[in-house]
């Protein structure tokens, strides 16, 4: 297995259906990556030596998905120079702004890339981590390119041709109605 380009960090394992989706897009860019539980709660002393470790290990950017009052990705970025992406968690019964606000709201000096909440910002997540690696990876930046092409495409025309069949489906009703 190659060395990992991408670390992905959660603060729980029941965070692995939202952290999922910021993997598949690692995936379908055959990025190496891993994946770990680490809290900054409840693991605080093995986070912040598992984030001092990674520079040296060639990992390039790291992803912190956490729920609740989410420290996680701030107290990662605060033992490592590597950028830091971090998703708030929709586990709580604040359903995710109370981990929007934790990871987003960092004080000067020690930045988090804060992504939206859920598998969206999750998503975004490895979307961001893609675009990071592909500065200095021409190839990347190439499939970067195209993968942005596909995602105009199939608003453009995959998402157009479901209106218009809504649309027809629609008059067709109509037309039973009269
Ligand atoms: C956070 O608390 C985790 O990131 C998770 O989103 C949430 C709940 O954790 P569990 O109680 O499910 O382990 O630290």
């Amino acid at each position: 297995m190659k060395n990992p380009l991408v670390a992905v960090i959660m603060g729980s394992d029941s965070d692995i259906p939202v952290m999922e989706h910021a993997v598949r897009v690692l995936e379908k860019f055959e990025i190496p990556f891993e994946m770990t539980v680490l809290s900054a709660h409840r693991t605080p002393d093995q986070a912040a030596e598992y984030a001092r470790g990674l520079a040296s290990r060639g990992v390039k950017v790291l992803i912190a998905g956490a729920g609740w009052a989410a420290h996680l990705a701030g107290a990662v970025a605060a033992q490592t120079s590597i950028p830091v992406i971090g998703v708030p968690v929709d586990s709580s019964p604040l359903n995710g702004m109370d981990s929007l606000l934790s990871t987003v709201q960092m004080p000067p000096g020690v930045p988090v890339a804060a992504m939206a909440i859920g598998k969206g910002g999750a998503y975004n997540a490895g979307v961001f981590a893609v675009r990071i690696l592909a500065l200095l990876d021409p190839d990347l930046a190439r499939r970067y390119d195209l993968f942005t092409a596909q995602t105009a495409d199939d608003v453009l025309s995959g998402s157009n041709q479901k209106l218009a069949d809504y649309m027809a489906k629609r008059t067709q009703e109509k037309g039973h109605l009269r």
